[in-house]
């Protein structure tokens, strides 16, 4: 087979960039390791910036979007029973909408057939092959029998386990990571929000976060120590962890029901920093990853993606090389501020023990600042709502 651009995974990144590739003209095959139900049974991301509801509109995908989406005006952090609620909307004029990753995936998957995106799911064993010249090809396995796909690029969608950044020769790349001593277990219940927007709280046994993915669906997050198990977090043990942690006036308010899903991940900051190298591009969490404070993560796969579809369509409309050889500069440098955040809310949000208890009083006087600084809010807004492209 040959093509324009192979796609290696069928997540956000991948699905978007087939998309709008598809709606260009131009040719790509998309390969998934999983099952499209597998891929949609994972439970991640529910908070969108507007850059990331553009990609969806462009498609011509946000219909379902703009019916159940849920725009959120304020984002509030809490530290114990201190409340800042910053007025998101007002400050930049901008909100954010909460709609679960899983249903981004689910209308992108669903419109996949009609427009032409082609998919190919259950492709085992995908190896990436002569990336550094301009006749890359791909390999893979399926239905007992191998395949080669040939492309003038490749792009590597496929997550931070995915084989794509693997390719890339160590001598080429270059990377940083930070490592949290911490997870966040997750759960997912069929009960009314306990608030209208996202909490994020800091408290002394934790960080605990209050999310939705509608009004009748919440979705819930604790910090746990590294190596937690979810089997010793029965529902009731969370329910309670997440009433202390959230604070009186939010804990009343929770209503308690039997977890849908719950998991536990592990949270770390990793950026790659060669999302090139020759034909192959680098997109979403295959180049990096953010910790989920702040909601970043699906954000920054949908602005890589901003930057590569339309590199991708103006090299095989015009042959326009400028954008594709901008790409990574482009995307790195918002991919660097949008981890910043991250790391930012996520070091003023969580218990480090380790930071003793001048670190815990040096969050305590950040936050009684935030509270009290217009300027703090407006920083905190801008950001949460995504940076312009
Ligand atoms: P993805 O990982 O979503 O997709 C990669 C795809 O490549 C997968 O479908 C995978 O099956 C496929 N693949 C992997 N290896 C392959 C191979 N060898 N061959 C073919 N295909 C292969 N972000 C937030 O903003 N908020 C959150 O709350 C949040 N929670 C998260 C919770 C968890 C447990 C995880 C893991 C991530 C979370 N994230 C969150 C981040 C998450 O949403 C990612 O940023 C987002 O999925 C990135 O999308 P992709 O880059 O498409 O990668
Ligand atoms: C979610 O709704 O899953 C969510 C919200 C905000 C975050 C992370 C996750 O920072």
């Amino acid at each position: 087979m040959k093509t324009d651009v192979v796609i290696i995974g069928a997540g956000p990144s991948g699905l978007m960039l087939g998309h709008l590739l598809a709606q260009a003209g131009v040719d790509a095959v998309i390969l998934e390791r999983r099952s499209g139900e597998y891929v949609l049974s994972r439970i991640r991301a529910g908070v969108l910036e507007q850059g990331t509801l553009a990609i969806m509109e462009q498609l011509g995908l946000d219909g379902r979007l703009k019916d159940e989406g849920l725009p959120h005006d304020y984002v509030s952090l809490t530290d114990r029973d201190k409340l800042i609620k910053i007025p998101v909307r007002e400050l930049t004029g901008k909100h954010v909408v909460v709609y679960g990753q899983t249903e981004i995936t689910k209308d992108l998957m669903d419109a996949a057939p009609a427009r032409g995106v082609q998919i190919i799911y259950e492709a085992a064993d995908v190896a990436l092959h002569d990336v550094d010249g301009d006749a890359p090809f791909v390999t893979y396995k399926k239905g007992g029998e191998e395949h080669r796909i040939d492309a003038r690029f490749i792009a590597g969608c496929d997550g931070f386990h995915g084989p794509s950044r693997k390719a890339i020769p160590a001598s080429a790349a270059s990377s940083v990571e930070r490592v949290y001593p911490f997870g966040w277990l997750g759960i997912l219940a069929d009960v009314p929000p306990c608030a209208h927007e996202v909490v994020y709280a800091n408290h002394d046994n934790g960080f605990g976060l209050a999310s939705m993915r509608s009004n009748t669906r919440s979705r819930y997050y604790l910090q746990v120590p590294t190596g937690e198990n979810i089997e010793d977090w029965p529902d009731d043990r969370i329910w309670d962890e997440l009433k202390v942690r959230l604070g009186s006036e939010f804990a009343a308010k929770i209503t308690t029901g039997p977890a849908i899903e719950k998991s536990i991940a592990p949270l770390r900051s990793f950026i790659f920093e060669t999302m090139r190298y020759g034909s192959l591009f680098l997109a979403g969490d295959a180049a990096h990853i953010v910790p989920p404070t702040g909601a970043k993560g699906l954000n920054l796969a949908a602005s890589d993606i901003a930057y590569l579809a339309p590199a991708l369509i103006e090299f095989f409309k015009n042959g326009d090389r400028s954008g594709i050889e901008a790409y990574e500069t482009k995307a790195l440098a918002r991919v660097w501020k949008s981890s910043r955040f991250a790391w930012y809310l996520t070091s003023l949000m969580h218990s480090f023990p380790d930071d003793g208890e001048f670190g815990r009083k040096m969050q305590i006087a950040e936050l009684d600042y935030i509270a009290n600084s217009k300027a703090a809010q407006m920083t905190i807004a801008e950001n949460y709502i995504g940076l312009p492209l």
